[in-house]
């Protein structure tokens, strides 16, 4: 059954920022639609001052409740975050089911997390957010009343038993210790390996991944519901010249991540902070790219990512008609315009990629035989670590960058 929810946008008046009310509530409309839910009503609060007990002023909580009786609605979800004590104020007030904004964000994380790690730590932040909230007697009875807010990886073991739910956080812990350790050794390897990593972050629902496999041509889930890819992919991908990158697909990005989601969903940002290169790509046919835009800025720079090289990749163009692309061509004279789906300007992204790891430095190591020791003068002579001769041939070891390794390779080849 498609529960349907009313949604309360709530706008704290003395907090001024550039998201407007009116975005806000657009947000929230996305995101409880790709929670499958329908919408039956909405309202946007300008609240100037914080009640205690219900957030809101006691007199806007009725009428709510009137609202919501209105339109027959089952779940209330606030734009903003609750205290456990003002969630079960309001519900009790209200007579149904209410969420906050991080309930809704853990809703959605659980219905796409697919990975293990991806997996454990949504469980770990729905239970790490129930914890405190089970003092009340009303509150879990409802939660557990099936629907949004209370699916998930640990759907089953959602009990009213705080000892247990403790036992069960700290296994997880140890678990995801486990599954950090091996990720830990896998990025180990590959840096040792020297394969530049490029990494596709931006907003959700912008196009990451989309572009992943239009890039590779593999089948990873995209979907048009916000979210989708919840765990660290990543697909070799040879740039022309055959040298060897590693694409990262990662989280979609909010506006305004609760703190203690972003750190749980740390793993797929992580792999972000590494990379050579950033694509950052931007839904240009949204109405608030540009605040989306900055929204991803300021979560980079939180991940430490904030100096690594940034390509902006404007996608979606398709949607746009011509003479819109070329004023926003003026706004980003370095942005490579694009559109994942149909496949234009694809090959100029590849160039882009290029062109920015044209300096990347790897190792080059290798055998050259008796009839293949002039190579060597291809190689500039202050990048030559070491030379030795054997059975008639060189060993090699040198630092090289890419234009340099292909021509090598050519040679050796040809
Ligand atoms: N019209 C159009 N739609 C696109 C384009 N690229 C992606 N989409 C659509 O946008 C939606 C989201 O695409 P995804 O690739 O799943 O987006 P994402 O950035 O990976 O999203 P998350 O993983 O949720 O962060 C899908 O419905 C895609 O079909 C494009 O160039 N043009
Ligand atoms: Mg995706």
């Amino acid at each position: 059954m498609r529960e349907r929810v009313f949604i309360v946008t709530v706008v704290e008046e003395r907090k001024r920022d550039i998201w407007t009310p009116r975005d806000r509530a657009e947000e929230m409309r996305e995101l409880v639609s790709s929670t499958g839910c329908d919408i039956g009503g909405e309202t946007i609060v300008k609240l100037r001052e914080v009640n205690p007990r219900y957030y809101l002023g006691k007199g806007k909580v009725e009428e709510i409740k009137e609202k919501v009786q209105e339109t027959d609605s089952q779940v209330v979800i606030f734009s903003q975050d609750l205290s456990p004590a003002q969630q079960l104020n309001i519900e009790e007030e209200i007579g149904i089911k209410t969420l906050d904004r991080t309930q809704l964000i853990l809703d959605i994380f659980a219905h796409h997390a697919r990975g293990a790690e991806g997996k454990l730590q949504v469980e770990l932040a729905q239970l790490r957010y129930l914890l405190p909230r089970l003092k009340g007697k009303g509150i879990l009875l409802s939660r557990l009343g099936g629907g949004i807010g209370t699916r998930g990886p640990g759907e089953k073991k959602l009990e009213i038993d705080r000892r247990r739910i403790r036992k069960r956080i700290e296994k997880l812990l140890e678990e995801l210790k486990e599954v950090k350790r091996r990720r830990f050794a896998l990025r180990k390897r590959r840096q040792s390996n020297e394969i530049p990593a490029v990494a596709l972050v931006g907003y959700t629902n912008a196009g990451k991944t989309t572009l992943l496999n239009r890039l590779t041509k593999s089948n990873q889930l995209s979907s048009d519901s916000m979210f989708t890819t919840l765990d660290p992919v990543s697909r070799i991908y040879y740039l022309p010249g055959r040298q060897k990158i590693l694409l990262l697909d990662t989280v979609g990005f909010l506006n305004e991540l609760p703190h203690h989601l972003i750190e749980a969903f740390k793993a797929t940002l992580e792999e972000a902070s590494s990379a050579n290169l950033i694509l950052h790509v931007l839904d240009i046919s949204h109405p608030v790219y540009k605040k989306r835009e900055f929204a991803v800025y300021k979560v980079l720079e939180e991940i430490g990512a904030k100096d690594i090289p940034v390509v902006t990749v404007l996608n979606k163009i398709d949607l746009l008609p011509k003479e819109r692309i070329d004023i926003l061509k003026v706004s980003y004279p370095q942005g490579v315009f694009l559109s994942a789906i149909k496949g234009y300007g694809i090959e100029e992204l590849v160039n882009r990629i290029k062109e920015f790891l044209s300096s990347y430095e790897s190792w080059l190591q290798l055998y050259l035989p008796r009839d293949k020791i002039h190579l060597v003068k291809l190689l500039p002579r202050d990048k030559i670590i070491e030379l030795c001769s054997k059975n008639g041939g060189l060993y090699l070891r040198a630092r090289v960058n890419l234009a340099t390794r292909e021509k090598f390779y050519q040679k050796l080849r040809g």
